[in-house]
């Protein structure tokens, strides 16, 4: 059963991601902006709340058009090339559950952009101007000529030379939103975070904003400014409002509840894309979030600078449960944060195979063993109750301030106390006194509803495992109908079939792990 978010109205939980350019393919950093957003999206399913989670691809511009050229290809014929064999299989390797899929191609969104832009044009938002700067195609962006890294006049985010772009075109005037932004960060009514992301929003936008170019006249590799057919409208302009033109503007959805982005596209998202909405006298979103660079030996992956990893590499050794589980559980969401692979290796085999997949391959050897594979009658250990609740309330709370790193350490110290409690009670020693039945019934059945409640916990994360999990402790009911907030009021029923099948998080070869 579907019930409304947790505000109390019909509204979807509406998450996005980023939507990511097609000029290449996905590499792990990528994937972290939507394996959170995906994690985000289950754990809100998982309260039975609606939720809605949109992904997609930014397919415009000047840096789609040349990779095209580059490969002898329309920009359209490119775009459907990389969408297809590169962009919707990232999703299937990472396990992505996204409700929609936008590209910016689509009818549904060229359309849509149009009628918002002839409407801020009519409205006198828009002018006709001119402009000179430095100008960085990679990050489709000008550049204020002081950030430049020197010498050489070099983007301060692809270390790359900027072009000089002079241009006549139309204006967004920016600049006369920023008191509004201002007073719209304070109040509250769109959250910039982490705290570093907001601090970083609010120095820029008060130091004053100046008006931005709306469209380009270069090339026409775009969606055609309705009311001039020799601009395309800039592609950011017409990428942001994504978000929007998904869910057609409709209430059920609108506003976002949380847009995930990463620290390279925080300005466009907290200043220009709020300031687009009060224009068009749209609410505003609520949560802007700004994830950290993800770091490979030290230095951000970047698609530009081919130090990218694809996702795949890692999902084929380790499967997309430990991918997903790792990049949540080592790196602070919002920070910067490494990957390696012998870190990965090292969480998989300590915290995936020798504590969460141990505990359940020990319970349900045990109960095969001693009980036949039926869960004996019995009360949860005091104890161990109290940690599930410690857990999941932890937990819970971690997962609002988008601390996923928190709320998996959260659960992962309530399967430690569970294997430490079956450890020190010692179930092989009592199976063998048979005035000690009850005893071992009582070890048996709590460490089989603890086992209950990790699966619950931790399905948004590893729903691989933890449906096999499930099906192994024969719990009844869908796991996806197990409400979080009741992981501890409702428990397993005696008799259930316990049985012992594949091992949840198997050791794993050496190979492929390169270093
Ligand atoms: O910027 N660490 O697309 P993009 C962490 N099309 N996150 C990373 C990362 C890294 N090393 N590398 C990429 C665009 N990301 C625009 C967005 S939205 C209306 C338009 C993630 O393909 C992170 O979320 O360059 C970053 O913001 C995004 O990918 C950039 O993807």
């Amino acid at each position: 059963m579907t019930t409304a978010s947790g505000d109390g109205t019909d509204k979807a939980f509406y998450v996005t991601t980023p939507i990511y350019y097609v000029n290449d393919a996905p590499h792990i950093g990528h994937a972290y902006t939507t394996v959170a957003g995906d994690v985000l999206t289950r754990w809100h399913r998982q309260r039975g709340e609606k939720v809605h989670f949109l992904t997609g691809t930014d397919e415009h511009g000047q840096k789609i058009l040349q990779a095209a050229d580059a490969h002898g290809m329309t920009p359209q014929e490119w775009c459907d090339h990389m969408v297809s064999t590169a962009w919707l299989p990232m999703l299937t390797s990472i396990d992505a559950a996204n409700d929609d899929f936008i590209r910016t191609t689509q009818p549904r969104h060229t359309e849509r952009v149009q009628e918002f832009w002839q409407r801020l044009y009519d409205q006198g938002e828009v002018y006709s101007g001119s402009y000179t700067g430095p100008y960085c195609i990679a990050c489709e962006e000008f550049k204020v000529p002081g950030e430049l890294i020197q010498p050489g006049d070099l983007c301060p985010i692809h270390t790359r030379p900027v072009e000089m772009l002079s241009e006549t075109n139309y204006f967004f005037r920016l600049s006369y939103y920023a008191d509004r932004l201002l007073e719209a960060y304070r109040s509250g009514e769109i959250r910039v975070e982490p705290e570093s992301a907001r601090n970083e929003v609010l120095r820029f936008v008060e130091t004053g904003l100046n008006d931005i170019s709306m469209s380009r006249s270069t090339f026409d590799w775009g969606i055609g400014v309705p009311w001039d057919p020799a601009h395309v409208i800039y592609v950011w302009i017409d990428a942001l409002l994504n978000y929007w033109t998904a869910v057609e503007g409709s209430a059920e959805y609108w506003p976002a509840d949380v847009h995930l982005v990463g620290k390279d596209i925080l300005r466009f998202h907290a200043v220009i894309w709020p300031a687009m909405l009060m224009a068009a006298g749209l609410p505003l979103p609520k949560l802007v979030f700004a994830n950290g660079w993800l770091l490979v030996g030290g230095e951000k992956m970047s698609k530009t600078k081919l130090t990218g990893i694809p996702p795949q590499r890692i999902t084929d050794h380790f499967g997309s449960d430990a991918y997903r589980y790792y990049f949540l559980r080592e790196l602070q969401f919002g920070q910067d944060g490494s990957f390696s692979w012998e870190s990965m290796a090292a969480r998989y085999q300590s915290e995936l195979g020798d504590q969460l997949g141990n505990l359940a391959s020990r319970l349900t050897s045990m109960v095969g063993r001693y009980r036949d594979g039926v869960l004996p009658d019995a009360v949860i250990d005091e104890g161990i109750a109290a940690a599930m609740v410690t857990a999941r309330d932890d937990a819970e709370a971690a997962i609002d301030r988008l601390d996923f790193q928190s709320a998996l350490a959260a659960v992962m110290t309530f399967v430690r106390i569970v294997n430490g409690y079956v450890t020190e009670r010692e179930p092989w020693k009592v199976a063998k006194d048979d005035s000690r039945a009850s005893e071992l019934d009582a070890i048996l059945y709590t460490t089989a509803d603890a086992l209950r409640a990790m699966a619950v916990l931790l399905n948004p994360v590893m729903p691989k495992a933890c449906a096999k999990l499930w099906q192994q402790l024969g719990a009844p009911g869908e796991l996806a109908d197990a409400r979080v907030q009741k992981v501890a009021d409702e428990h397993l029923p005696a008799g259930s079939n316990v049985v012992k099948g594949d091992l949840l998080f198997p050791r794993l070869a050496d190979e492929g792990t390169e270093a």
